[in-house]
């Protein structure tokens, strides 16, 4: 029997499959550079989070209409719902949609439109985290979050991506700042592939309250200390950081020696579309790899819904 999970570090972007892509292509008359789906899978073959993320900003050319949204999200909740998926607090990234023309209200009307059936249709309570991309100015994130205030009803935290080494955390206080004075939630993706460091920073001077990878808190004794003893969780993705090469192979992930050292694991499924699984699909990776017994999995499952922005009477009842 699969698990009943959140997710909680999951790219709605990052969801968007090959024959999706090619129909939406079809529908708004966008050019692929890729001749047929087996092509553009050929391209998944990633050296680092750059070359990844080349990928993933210009697929999203075909994402236009609140019904392209819509589709998206709809797939995306039909694939977990199969994976055991029960809540999923889903990233999008307003910057990459607006950059090239497309209105905040039609990305967050459209994804809407799928979360407000999701419930009925698929078992699966929903939120939203809106995230700055880090590799933009810190200017460009306070407009998005202007930008979004019509549309706070249906967010409930913001986030950060994108090239994390070069952008670090505190370039973005301002914006958390305003974030939290709108009642916001907090999280950040940090230690993905920059510093330790990043991920202190992310605490101390955003106030985060989860952290978005944060595998690189190995190298740092008193950061693990630390995490451990605040009950920080830790939004793992274990077949991104194989696939983008954070780590060689799975077998060498170090999500066992984390879960060990009494981290609040979490394990994800960050761009499935992409990295080659669900969140399902990676409880069963890191199963077979890193042989992790069933009592692990449930831990990792349990960790999920203390990790997740749901109150206690909603988490009692998703599990
Ligand atoms: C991302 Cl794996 C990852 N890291 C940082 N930003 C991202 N955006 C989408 N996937
Ligand atoms: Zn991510």
């Amino acid at each position: 029997m699969q698990l009943p999970k959140a997710e909680l570090h999951l790219h709605i972007e990052g969801t968007l499959e090959p024959e999706l892509a090619f129909v939406l292509a079809a529908r708004n008359g966008v050019e692929l550079p890729y001749a047929t789906t087996e092509e553009l899978r050929t391209a998944y073959l990633f050296d680092d989070l750059q070359t990844f993320l080349d990928l993933y900003y210009a697929l999203m050319a075909v994402l236009r209409t609140e019904q392209d949204f819509e589709e998206l999200a709809d797939a995306y909740l039909t694939r977990a719902a199969a994976q055991g998926v029960r809540h999923a607090e889903i990233f999008f990234d307003p910057q990459a949609h607006t950059a090239r023309g497309v209105p905040i209200g039609t990305v967050v009307e459209g994804l809407g439109r799928a979360l407000d059936r999701s419930e009925e249709e698929h078992g699966i309570s929903t939120q939203l985290i809106m995230c700055f991309l880090r590799d933009r100015s810190a200017a460009s994130a306070l407009e998005t979050l202007d930008a979004a205030k019509p549309y706070l009803h249906r967010i409930s935290a913001v986030g950060l991506d994108s090239a994390e080494v070069g952008h670090p955390p505190a370039k973005f206080r301002e914006v958390y700042e305003a974030a939290e004075a709108l009642g916001l939630r907090k999280v950040a993706h940090a230690g993905e592939e920059g510093p330790p460091e990043y991920i202190r920073e992310a605490l101390d001077v955003l106030g985060v309250e989860r952290i978005d990878h944060g595998l690189r808190c190995m190298e740092d004794p008193e950061l693990v200390k630390r995490l451990v003893a605040e009950r920080v969780p830790l939004t793992l993705c274990p077949l991104s950081n194989v696939r983008l090469r954070a780590v060689d192979v799975l077998e060498d992930h170090p999500l066992r020696a984390m879960l060990d050292a009494g981290l609040v694991c979490t394990v994800n499924s960050d761009d499935p579309a992409y990295f080659g699984g669900y969140v399902g699909d990676t409880f069963h990776a890191v199963h077979e790899a890193l042989g992790l017994e069933r009592e692990q999995l449930r831990t990792l499952a349990r960790n999920s819904f203390e990790a997740a922005f749901l109150d206690h009477d909603e988490e009692r009842r998703s599990r």
